[in-house]
C-alpha cells in the first residue's frame, strides 16, 4: 500500500522532470533555428526528451535508495531525477559545463552520479551488463542493494539485454529489468521489432517472473516493482517488468515524425500520467494546496538548476583528454595530445 508520503514524493519528480524537460527544450532551440543547426546554441548536439514516461521512473524509483544502481539509456532524465541524481551537476552537464557530473563532456546521455549509484548510455540495452555486474557485487558481498536497468522496447532483441537476463537468471541476482514500451524505436513501430506480442515475455525464456503493467498509472508501476524488488532484496532473483508508457515528442528536438500515423502524438499526450497522478493525490484526499504547492517547489528547484548551470564555466580545452583513459599508452599524460604520445604498438 502506497503512503501519503510516498504518492506526494512520486508527484514530486514526476512534475520535476516534466517541467525540467519543458525548460530544457527552450534551453536547447535557442540558436539552433532557422534550419535547425544541432551543434549551436547553450545545449549542442541530441537530446531525447522523455516526457510521457514520468510514471515508469517515479513508480520503480519509490523502492531504492542510494545504495541500490540504477542504469538508464538514452532517455534519462526522468529516471535521473527520481534516482535522486544532482540536478545542478546534471545540468551543467547537459550544458556542457566544467562542474557537470562528467566535466561537461558526457553530455545528456552521459549522467553519471556516483553518490547514488546512477549511470546512463547513449548505447542502447547497454546498461544491462552493468546493472547485473552491481548485483553480483552486492550477492558476493552479502549486502541487500539491488540493480535496476531501464531500456527501451526498441532494445529487447540485443544480445547484451538478453545475456544479461540469462546471468542474472542463472546466478539469481537481486536485479530489475524495466522496459519503458513507448511503442516506438526511432521511426520504428513495436511491432515490427519482433514477433512476440510484449516485451514482457521475453522473461519465460529465461525462467524469470515477467510482468508488464499496460497503464503508465505511477501506483501500478509502484505495485509491481515493489514486489520484484522485495524477492531480489529477499534472494529471489531477478524480474523483468515492462511498462506502457507514452511518448509525447518526436524521438528527439528537431525530430519531424513524419512517420507517426495521424492522431498518434495527440493520443499518446491524452495518457498523462501526471494528470492520473493528480487524480489519484485527490482521491487520497490530499488536498489542492499541498499539490500545487509541491509543483512550485518543483518548478522552482528546476529553474534554479538551469539558473546555476548556465552560469557555470565551460572546460578548457587543454582539459579534452583528461579522464578518458584509465590506462594510457606510455608516455601519456593527460595534457599529451594523441599525436605526441608513444604508440603502444596495439592494433588500436
Ligand atoms: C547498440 C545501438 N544501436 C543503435 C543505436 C541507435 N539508436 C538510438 S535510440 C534507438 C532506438 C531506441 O528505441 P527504444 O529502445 O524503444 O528507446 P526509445 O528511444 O523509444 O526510448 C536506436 C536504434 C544505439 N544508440 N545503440
Ligand atoms: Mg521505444
Amino acid at each position: 500500500m502506497i503512503s501519503d508520503t510516498e504518492l506526494q514524493e512520486m508527484y514530486g519528480w514526476m512534475v520535476t522532470a516534466r517541467y525540467y524537460e519543458e525548460r530544457l527544450q527552450e534551453e536547447y532551440l535557442e540558436g539552433k533555428q532557422p534550419a535547425f543547426d544541432i551543434s549551436a546554441g547553450p545545449i549542442p548536439g541530441e537530446l531525447h526528451l522523455a516526457a510521457g514516461q514520468e510514471a515508469a521512473a517515479a513508480g520503480v524509483c519509490s523502492h531504492l535508495d542510494d545504495a541500490d544502481t540504477v542504469t538508464a539509456p538514452h532517455r534519462p532524465h526522468h529516471v535521473a531525477i527520481a534516482k535522486g541524481v544532482d540536478l545542478e551537476r546534471m545540468t551543467a552537464e547537459i550544458f556542457g559545463r566544467r562542474t557537470g557530473l562528467c566535466k561537461g563532456k558526457g553530455g545528456h546521455m552521459h549522467l553519471f552520479d556516483s553518490a547514488v549509484n546512477f549511470a546512463g548510455s547513449g548505447i542502447i540495452a547497454e546498461g544491462c551488463p552493468p546493472a547485473v555486474g552491481a548485483a553480483l557485487a552486492a550477492k558476493k558481498r552479502g549486502e541487500d542493494s539491488v540493480a535496476v536497468a531501464y531500456l527501451g522496447e526498441g532494445a529487447i532483441s540485443q544480445g547484451g539485454f538478453l545475456e544479461s537476463l540469462n546471468l542474472a537468471s542463472v546466478q539469481n541476482l537481486p536485479v530489475l529489468f524495466v522496459i519503458e514500451d513507448n511503442d516506438w524505436a526511432i521511426s520504428m513501430p513495436k511491432e515490427r521489432v519482433t514477433d512476440i506480442r510484449n516485451g514482457s515475455q521475453r522473461a519465460d525464456g529465461f525462467d524469470m517472473p515477467g510482468k508488464r503493467v499496460d497503464y503508465d498509472d505511477a501506483c501500478a508501476v509502484y505495485e509491481a516493482a515493489g514486489e520484484a524488488i522485495g524477492r531480489a532484496r529477499d534472494g529471489n532473483g531477478p524480474t523483468l517488468l515492462e511498462v506502457q508508457v507514452h511518448r509525447r515528442m518526436g524521438h528527439f528536438m528537431g525530430d519531424a515524425e513524419g512517420y507517426r500515423p495521424e492522431g498518434d502524438s495527440e493520443r499518446a499526450k491524452r495518457r498523462d500520467s501526471i494528470e492520473r497522478m493528480e487524480t489519484t493525490l485527490q482521491k487520497a484526499g490530499i488536498d489542492d494546496d499541498t499539490v500545487g504547492d509541491i509543483r512550485d517547489r518543483s518548478h522552482q528547484r528546476v529553474d534554479d538548476a538551469i539558473e546555476w548551470a548556465k552560469d557555470q564555466p565551460e572546460p578548457e580545452p587543454d582539459e579534452a583528454y583528461d579522464d578518458v583513459f584509465t590506462n594510457p599508452p606510455a608516455g601519456w599524460t593527460p595534457n599529451t595530445k594523441p599525436e605526441q604520445a608513444e604508440s603502444t604498438g596495439g592494433d588500436d
